[in-house]
């Protein structure tokens, strides 16, 4: 198969709790490549392009504000069938269904815990990786 290349973002949670190393860890040890790194503190701007499929949905702003309230780690991974196996890797959206195994389900914490702060975002198709890699790798 065709090598693909994805968007993974650490957002602000998972940096601030130091798993960053443990997320990229992840990643190549599955055996995909690191092939562009970045920390970034994201304007509004860009988060709004990031997240324009979803302007108008009720957890919108509080997850533009939660993706603004620190820095986030930037990564471009390449690999075979990358965009479906990071988001396997990933897990589900909610941290508190999200299976063991799972950066979502070993890492995510149900005290407290808000659905928007589940540590990592993947691209969810190739056309999407394209158009978030162009943004954050401009
Ligand atoms: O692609 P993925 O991150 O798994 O979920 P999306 O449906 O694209 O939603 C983006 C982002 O929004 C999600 O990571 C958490 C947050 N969110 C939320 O706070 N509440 C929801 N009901 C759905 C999503
Ligand atoms: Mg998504």
């Amino acid at each position: 198969d065709a090598v693909q290349e994805t968007l993974v973002l650490v957002k602000p949670d998972g940096v601030a709790r130091n798993l960053t190393g443990e997320i990229l860890r992840r990643i190549e040890a599955k055996g995909y490549s690191i092939t562009d790194l970045k920390m970034v503190e994201a304007d509004r701007g860009l988060l709004e392009r990031h997240y324009e499929e979803h302007v108008g949905k009720p957890f919108y702003e509080p997850l533009v504000e939660f993706m603004e309230s620190g820095p986030i780690v930037a990564v471009r991974v390449a690999g075979q069938r990358v965009v479906e196996g990071f988001r396997s890797l990933a897990g589900a959206t909610d941290p508190t269904t999200a299976a063991p195994g799972t950066i979502r389900g070993d890492f995510g914490r149900d005290w407290g815990l808000r659905v928007q702060q589940n540590l990592v975002h993947g691209s969810d198709s190739p056309e999407s990786a394209a158009r978030e890699l162009a943004l954050w790798f401009a």
